[in-house]
């Protein structure tokens, strides 16, 4: 004959497992929301920056400002290169592009609307249609550009949807990575850079 298991010893077995469970319940919620809950002062992530760029709102202007940097290796815009960089604009916005050299080696930064995914001829005429020339001359602009030190200032627009590139139209320059995309779009409502 069994001895019976008296009923308040099962509540408190019963209430006892509530509450492991429960706990148990709790923690995994916590633990999954400590880690999927994006960081805010992550300062190490070596992924994809977005920069938000400044724009001359009385004249639907887009300032990009690009420097040949010193500091990095020498066929850079902003340290960035072989496309790493995009900037995205709206449709129908103009460009003003600021182009700084700091290296030793001259550059310049043409604006073009290429037909090729990647700068392949070392003519950028070759890779596309040139729309504008920073730092340099129609004439002139694969051989030609800003000494160490200087900055030069270019306009154009407005500009149609498509992509483009900014890159320095010095012979193979372009090539050995000296561009960045630029993608104008409909879709597009404020002017921004990822890279
Ligand atoms: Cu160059």
């Amino acid at each position: 004959m069994s001895k019976a298991v008296s009923p308040m010893f099962s509540y408190v077995v019963a209430f006892i497992v509530a509450v492991v469970v429960l706990s148990a319940a709790i923690i995994s919620i916590y633990q999954f929301h400590t880690l999927s809950s994006p960081s805010t002062t992550n300062t190490t992530s070596s992924g994809p920056t977005k920069v938000t760029l400044p724009v001359i709102s009385s004249n639907k202007t887009v300032v990009i400002s690009l420097v040949a940097l010193s500091s990095a290796s020498t066929f850079n815009l902003n340290g960035t290169s072989f496309g790493q960089m995009t900037i995205y604009i709206p449709a129908g916005y103009n460009v003003e592009v600021e182009f700084t050299n700091q290296e030793s080696l001259q550059h310049n930064l043409l604006l073009v609307m290429n037909n090729t995914a990647t700068p392949n001829a070392a003519d950028l005429a070759s890779d596309g249609k040139i729309l504008l020339y920073v730092g340099t001359t129609s004439s002139a602009y694969t051989l030609q550009g800003l000494s160490s030190g200087q900055t030069a200032l270019g306009v154009y627009g407005p500009m149609a949807p498509g992509t483009y590139w900014l890159a320095c139209g010095i012979s193979g320059h372009a090539e050995s990575g000296m561009w960045v995309n630029l993608v104008v779009s409909q879709n597009v409502t404020a002017p921004y850079a990822v890279g």
